[in-house]
């Protein structure tokens, strides 16, 4: 008859076999616990910032406490589950040891796990808090978040571009992140930085880089169909690289800028307009019948497709139109088609891609 019985010895019940299995996972803890210990995690992904600001010592300390706890757990789980299992002959209801409360035991696993939980909490409170503090003298850069690219402001930078970026090495950061449309997130793992691009507010990350090399950036949050293709790279450059490019970066934006108005739709080259259109356009578009939506619709045969020989902003199907929409952005039905700034477009990527979808017309 099965009874409950409270803070019996359960160790009476515990053969050899047990501390066999013990020792054994004991050993393997071990093992893994130096291996931890001896690590260099930089050697697996290097540090190139001041911000790892203790990150990778939080890491090892969670991997060292986890460990041991990963190997037991599951070790005890096969033990008993194989140890006791129901046996042929044994009455299909038998049930096993009828331990109930052991007193001891509760206290143990109540008091280590809590332990562990606050120095946990507070280590990472603190390490977190230091990534919030800015720093005298910082370059401050703006990085906004789009579906599904990243838009980046310098100060003195007539407006703002998108794609590769540069930063001095050695000199304090501070990024304010946002997003102009959904949440993504700002990530460069070997900044060990990694802040949420929110819509509507604007968030801090201060570091410094310190090691010259060129970095992903990375989107880490789920942001729609592009998400996937939503990274750049960070090029970490001496001071003198820096200030090379951010001339060059200077004049390539006000010269953009100013070849804004005059758009030459006839001197269009379709073969770079399709590069182009691979790149920018076909997260959205597939050139492919109108009917064939991606987000956008399809693109093939825009200019002489007879089923729709409107545009999607009700004006006729020609080329200028056709650039129209693709400088300005349209907003309709159908959804949200950005403006060639948004799409990181010159005033010949334009006419390039006119020439490409007048090339996919019959
Ligand atoms: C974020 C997604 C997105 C991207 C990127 C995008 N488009 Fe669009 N596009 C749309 C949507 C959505 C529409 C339809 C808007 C509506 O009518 O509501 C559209 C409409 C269009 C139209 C009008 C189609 C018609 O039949 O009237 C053209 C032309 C066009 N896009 C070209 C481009 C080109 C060229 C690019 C690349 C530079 C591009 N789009 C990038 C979403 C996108
Ligand atoms: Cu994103």
């Amino acid at each position: 008859m099965a009874h409950q019985v409270n803070n019996i010895d359960f160790r009476r019940h515990l053969d050899r076999s047990f501390w066999s299995v013990t020792l054994v996972l004991a050993v393997i803890s071990v093992i893994l616990v130096v291996l931890i210990a001896i690590w260099p995690i930089n050697g697996t992904l290097a540090v190139a910032a001041t911000s790892d600001y203790g990150i990778d010592a939080l890491f090892k300390f969670m991997l060292f406490v986890a460990t041991p706890i990963f190997v037991f757990v599951n070790g005890y789980v096969v033990y008993f589950a194989r140890r006791y299992k129901h046996r042929s002959d044994e009455p299909a209801d038998a049930v096993g040891i009828p331990l109930y409360g052991v007193v001891p035991l509760e206290i143990w696993w109540t008091v280590i796990p809590v332990f562990l939980m606050v120095v946990l909490g507070v280590w990472s409170a603190v390490t977190l808090f230091s990534l919030y503090k800015p720093q005298a003298g910082a370059l401050n850069v703006e990085a906004i978040g789009h579906q599904w690219k990243f838009e980046l402001r310098y100060p003195g930078l007539k407006s703002s571009f998108y794609g590769d970026f540069y930063l001095p090495v050695n000199r304090p950061v501070t990024m304010n992140i946002t997003s102009a449309d959904v949440i993504h997130s700002f990530w460069v793992p070997q900044f060990r930085v990694k802040l949420d691009m929110v819509p509507g507010m604007v968030q801090q990350l201060h570091f410094t880089p310190t090691e010259v090399g060129s970095y992903p950036l990375i989107c880490t949050e789920f942001c729609g169909i592009g998400h996937g293709d939503m990274r750049t790279t960070v090029h970490v450059v001496s001071q003198a690289d820096y200030a090379k490019w951010f001339s060059g970066t200077q004049q390539k934006v006000a010269q953009a800028a100013a070849a804004a108005g005059s758009l030459n739709l006839t001197a269009g080259d379709a073969a770079k307009g399709q590069a182009v259109f691979e790149q920018k356009c076909s997260v959205c578009h597939s050139m492919a019948a109108f009917a064939q939506k991606k987000v956008g619709p399809g693109l093939q045969n825009i200019l002489s497709d007879p089923a729709h020989p409107k545009l999607v902003d009700g004006s006729a199907a020609t080329p200028e139109s056709v650039a129209h929409i693709i400088q300005n952005g349209y907003s309709g039905d159908i959804g949200v088609m950005p403006n060639a700034q948004a799409n990181g477009l010159s005033s010949s990527d334009v006419s390039n891609l006119v020439a490409y979808l007048k090339s996919q017309s019959k």
